[in-house]
């Protein structure tokens, strides 16, 4: 993280907070008026010896740049990552080792309060690695709410770390402050086996260190390591909102206890926003990779986005080259394989700007008859974040649209009408 800082620094695209703010509240609304912008606060109120950083990875341009890649080739490369995971180097001495405390007290993390009704302070940006010796090393985000000075309740859906501690596996290296190849692939949902290590690495080379009370490995560059155990003890976790930027509902969550804590000699904490466009952006664009691979299959895909007014995780626009009458149904059925979350799908042909909501709406008015290009989907498996959905089934009622124009009919009324010269016209020529 801190080598991407540097390099936005240098191009001046990284904001400095000089004034003194407070982990309570302050850095949160400063963070959310500055949302989806890289931002790093100098010094912390309740933490002398940190910085924060927030921001680092939430936008396809932050991404693209610390892979060192275009913006177009984002999904390709996502996707390509996925496939082709690579193996990583594991060494000694690592950075997020220079100073290690066996006195643990997370209190001295400046650990942010967010929201209002929050249930204390939240880790929002911190990965757990994981290993098992049948399935190797995972990583995954868990949101962490300080319970006291060793202590934190740990949200663990029924996924991968869930199945880790089931199978006896207890150990954590929790990571915050990490670089964006390791964000986004920890924010990946694939098969229980594939590595988020060996993904991340395949999106841009890392090395990793072992942790000193456990077997588990962290990004050696990373900030700042919490290194701890799992137990079965539950306890109230919550309120916090999630992506939809709505309270998720208190459960019963484990307690991790933490053994040992390491970190840099100047360490920076990280912290994503919930609910903001960071948070939006890492874990909603794995799930456009997916559903760019899924549509692929069955047409010619152009492009996937999961739209911010959807909170990038219910509704999505799909893009596609039709050359089949039958191709938009089937990218709708496709879409919704590919991300089981999503509720609502629209396609729209190649013409139309997917970041644009007012061009995407444009295509439903003026190419849709919903008699014909609707499809309700009742009584389905959908997300839990979804407020309006059956909390405790999770069903939903899923819908599909078809946007795009229909194969045979006359194109001259369904075509933006295009002014000459528009586009090459230098306006400073035109106005006083
Ligand atoms: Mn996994």
């Amino acid at each position: 993280m801190r080598e991407f800082l540097a390099e936005l620094d240098r191009g001046g695209e990284l904001a400095h907070v000089d004034k003194e703010v407070s982990t309570r509240f302050e850095a949160a609304a400063v963070a959310s008026r500055l949302d989806g912008k890289p931002l790093l606060f100098e010094k912390i109120k309740e933490a002398g010896g940190y910085r924060v950083a927030t921001g680092v990875c939430g936008t396809r341009a932050l991404l693209a740049r610390a892979l060192g890649i275009d913006e177009g080739q984002l999904l390709p490369r996502i996707l390509d990552s996925i496939e082709n995971p690579k193996p990583f180097r594991v060494v000694d001495g690592a950075p997020c080792q220079e100073v290690v405390e066996d006195q643990v007290d997370l209190r001295k993390i400046p650990i942010l309060t967010h929201c209002e009704k929050d249930g204390g302070p939240y880790v929002t940006a911190g990965i757990a690695v994981a290993h098992d010796k049948e399935y190797g090393y995972n990583a995954s985000f868990h949101r962490l709410m300080l319970l006291g000075r060793d202590r934190v309740a740990a949200r663990i859906l029924p996924r991968h770390l869930d199945e880790f501690v089931r199978r006896g596996n207890r150990t954590v290296g929790i990571a915050i402050g990490n670089s964006p190849a390791f964000l986004f692939a920890s924010a990946v949902s694939c098969e229980i086996g594939k590595s988020e290590l060996e993904i991340a690495n395949a999106l841009k080379e890392m090395s990793f260190t072992r942790c000193g009370t456990n077997d588990s490995l962290v990004p050696a560059d990373c900030e700042l390591v919490l290194e701890g155990v799992v137990t079965d003890e539950l306890v109230d976790e919550g309120p916090f909102p999630d992506i939809v930027n709505a309270y998720d509902i208190v459960r019963k969550q484990r307690v991790i206890v933490i053994k040992r804590v390491t970190h840099r000699k100047d360490p920076i904490y990280q912290a994503i926003l919930p609910g903001g466009v960071e948070h939006r952006f890492l874990m909603g664009t794995p799930r456009e990779a997916t559903m760019f691979r899924e549509v692929s299959r069955v047409c010619e895909c152009v492009d996937v986005r999961l739209t911010a007014g959807g909170s990038s995780w219910l509704h999505a626009v799909v893009k596609i080259r039709k050359r089949r009458e039958e191709d938009a149904k089937n990218a709708i059925d496709a879409a919704f394989r590919g991300h089981p979350s999503l509720k609502q799908a629209v396609v729209v042909d190649e013409d139309i700007d997917v970041e644009d909501p007012d061009d995407v709406e444009w295509a439903i008015a003026t190419r849709t008859q919903m008699d014909r290009d609707l499809s309700l989907r009742p009584g389905e498996l959908g997300s839990s974040l979804d407020p309006s959905a059956d909390q405790v089934t999770r069903k939903t009622c899923k819908v599909g649209v078809d946007a795009t124009i229909q194969l045979g009919a006359p194109k001259g009324g369904f075509v933006k009408a295009k002014i000459p010269m528009r586009d090459e016209i230098r306006l400073e020529d035109y106005l006083r």
